[in-house]
């Protein structure tokens, strides 16, 4: 039979880059012509369908239809070109039911994986980006030239609200710039979200943390249902707080889009929590490049993308591609504060400093509160291994930082 994909196939085309959005993706297929299932993926991710419906003949087919414009039986790798007109401008969920949708469901595949996504500059543009970005965090924090350090409080579910206030105190008092809720303590039995705000900002004005151009950022998870989610932003943002927290994923791309289009005039952190169910397995799904891009699209002022040397899979090529990414310019979009979690502990800062570079937020949860003596020494530990770091000093022979000696006991 022939091709019934061929007229999807437009091989060693060149497109104009500023009128369509390219997609590549690695591809295997199982029994059919690998042209074929190229072709197919074309189809169903832009007009097509598994039958002749009567378009093809059509003006609006020549105007809409995606093309293969390459496709490497060899490398396993294929380029498809979409019309600029086939997408609705500013939204990620049409983006991935097109290009992200159905494909991945069809039976001739065994191999289908988004691996990046260029945009045009008039698409780009139609979506707001983060509020803040790189400069505004800083401005926010007063943290120049060095990376902003957070802390997880842990552990991440049990503690009440005041305990976990009282935790958030302990490591603003020993320097570290930005706390944060985990991804999964929103509203519980045992610490309800709006108590946690009260406990925390109370606290956070009675020891006057917020001075002009140097204040401690509290991070609130308000992941939620859209409504609730609306609900606490409006509730962080009068108790005068100034970080919103998000799971991006599991919350999904419209919800952090709502909160971010009602300008809360809010930092809004962006966590990851589910992104490796899309972008671990090397055979499906998405990589995690084209997350980011979503994410900064979407308006996240900082985003987790891994430590490269912590607890959690992500390799050092991959990591520092993204980070350069979001830290790049944009067609005039903020960039993003890239952030390292996971695993962390203050014996990595000199490696996380000379892979990651200065722009950045580290955070340590496990790093800090499984400190031998406690959270505030694990506070310590952490700022003296930064300022050792930048002096220049292998953190081994800064002997009078005790903190920092005992951590490294522990850990390494
Ligand atoms: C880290 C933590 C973060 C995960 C996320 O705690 O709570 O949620 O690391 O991983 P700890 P990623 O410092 O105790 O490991 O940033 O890779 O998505
Ligand atoms: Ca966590």
């Amino acid at each position: 039979m022939a091709n019934p994909y061929q007229h999807y196939l437009s091989l060693h085309e060149s497109v104009d880059p500023t009128k369509h959005i390219i997609a590549t993706f690695a591809l295997s297929v199982t029994g059919e012509p690998f042209d074929q299932t190229a072709g197919g993926v074309a189809a169903e991710s832009s007009v097509g369908t598994w039958t002749d419906v009567g378009l093809e003949d059509k003006k609006i087919w020549d105007m809409l239809h995606a093309k293969v414009t390459d496709a490497d039986e060899k490398t396993g790798t294929i380029t498809i070109a979409y019309p600029l007109d086939l997408f609705e401008p500013g939204s990620i969920p049409q983006l991935l039911s097109s290009i992200a949708g159905n494909v991945f469901g069809l039976k001739e595949i065994s191999r289908l994986r988004l691996l990046d996504l260029a945009f045009p500059e008039v698409y780009v543009k139609s979506f707001p980006g983060p509020a803040l970005g790189v400069d505004g965090i800083r401005n926010l924090t007063g943290v120049r030239d060095q990376p902003i350090l957070g802390s997880i409080i842990k552990p991440k579910l049990g503690l009440s609200s005041a305990d976990h206030a009282k935790a958030a105190m302990e490591v603003f008092d020993e320097g570290i710039h930005l706390v944060k809720d985990d991804e999964n303590l929103t509203s519980m039995s045992f610490n309800n979200f709006y108590t946690r705000v009260d406990e925390v900002t109370d606290r956070m004005n009675e020891k006057h943390y917020l001075e002009i151009g140097k204040a401690k950022v509290y991070a609130f998870n308000i992941t939620a249902s859209y409504e609730e989610m609306m609900k606490r932003a409006n509730y962080v943002r009068d108790k005068g707080a100034n970080c919103l927290m998000m799971d991006v994923l599991t919350a999904g791309f419209s919800g952090v889009a709502g909160i971010r289009n009602r300008n809360y005039g809010l930092m809004i952190h962006g966590h990851r929590a589910m992104h490796a169910a899309f972008t671990r397995s090397q055979e499906y799904g998405v990589t995690m490049m084209v997350i980011a891009k979503l994410a900064r699209l979407t308006g996240v002022d900082s985003f987790h993308t891994g430590t490269v040397v912590g607890k959690m899979q992500g390799g050092k090529d991959e990591v520092v591609k993204i980070n350069n990414f979001l830290r790049s310019d944009w067609y005039g979009l903020k960039p993003v504060l890239p952030t390292a979690s996971g695993g962390l502990h203050p014996g990595h800062i000199p490696d996380l400093m000379h892979i990651l570079g200065n722009d950045m937020l580290l955070n340590f949860g496990g790093g800090i509160h499984g400190h031998p003596d406690g959270t505030p020494a694990g506070a310590r530990a952490v700022v003296q291994a930064t300022y050792a770091t930048l002096l220049g000093v292998p953190l081994a022979q800064a002997k009078e930082s005790k903190e920092l000696q005992r951590a490294l006991e522990k850990w390494q």
